[in-house]
């Protein structure tokens, strides 16, 4: 996809989907990488941390670009990924955080919400200017297994039920729930709103999260 055209379609839809961004051999060689970061946690953690969220059937890990494993660093500063934001945000883009989300079968649904804090400064809820967050997959989603729903252009609305601090298990506007499959990145503005159905499947549901924000911004609260 051209630069301009994939510009055009992140700002009026919110989103932009990146098909096959990753190879099998990276996905594999990630999945081994945060396997083994969870079982390190795992093990040596009683309880939730600031960077470990944990419950019956999700593990969060914050941070994960910190621990100096290879295929993790490797993509936080991907040269595709990185030409295309740049472009898009006409600076460098610098990595904020980078998390990764282990959803177990069983896990519910995640309601509807934004990744975005205006009026907070929350390191894990970016509000920079022209901040963004990139997706990327470790499986396949379907219907079953934690479908990503958004609702396209949502982080333009103007009405008070749908600005960032929005948390709902339903959303009266358009919903689209697209087509993942592992490998497949999503770059989503965070101000768009978006949740994911539960995992009903036998499956785990595995995503790496990036934050990037523009070398040219500062948060609105620091
Ligand atoms: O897991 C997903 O597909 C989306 C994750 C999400 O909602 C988030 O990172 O805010």
């Amino acid at each position: 996809m051209e630069i301009i055209s994939a510009a055009r379609a992140l700002e009026q839809e919110g989103y932009l989907i990146v098909r096959n961004a990753l190879s099998t051999e990276r996905v594999l060689a990630l999945i081994h990488e945060v396997t083994c970061l969870e079982q390190q946690f795992q093990a040596r953690e009683a309880s939730e941390t600031d960077v470990y969220k944990v419950s019956a059937t999700r593990v969060m890990i914050h941070d994960i670009d910190t621990h100096g494993l290879q295929a993790i660093d490797e993509l936080v500063s991907d040269d595709a990924c990185n030409h295309l934001l740049n472009e898009i945000v006409g600076g460098k883009m610098l990595r904020w955080t980078a998390t990764y989300a282990n959803c177990k079968p069983g896990h519910p649904a995640l309601a509807f919400h934004t990744d975005y804090d205006p009026y907070g400064c929350v390191k894990y809820r970016p509000n920079h200017p022209s901040c963004l967050r990139v997706l990327y997959y470790l499986d396949d989603l379907n219907a079953e297994k934690s479908p990503l729903h958004i609702a396209p252009r949502s982080h333009t609305f103007l009405h008070k039920d749908y600005q960032s601090d929005v948390l709902s298990n339903t959303l009266d506007v358009d919903i689209v729930s697209p087509t993942i499959a592992t490998g497949d990145m999503i770059v989503i503005d965070p101000r768009v709103i978006h949740g994911t159905g539960e995992n009903n499947s036998d499956r785990v549901r595995r995503v790496i999260a990036i934050t990037y924000v523009p070398d040219w911004s500062r948060p609105l609260n620091a």
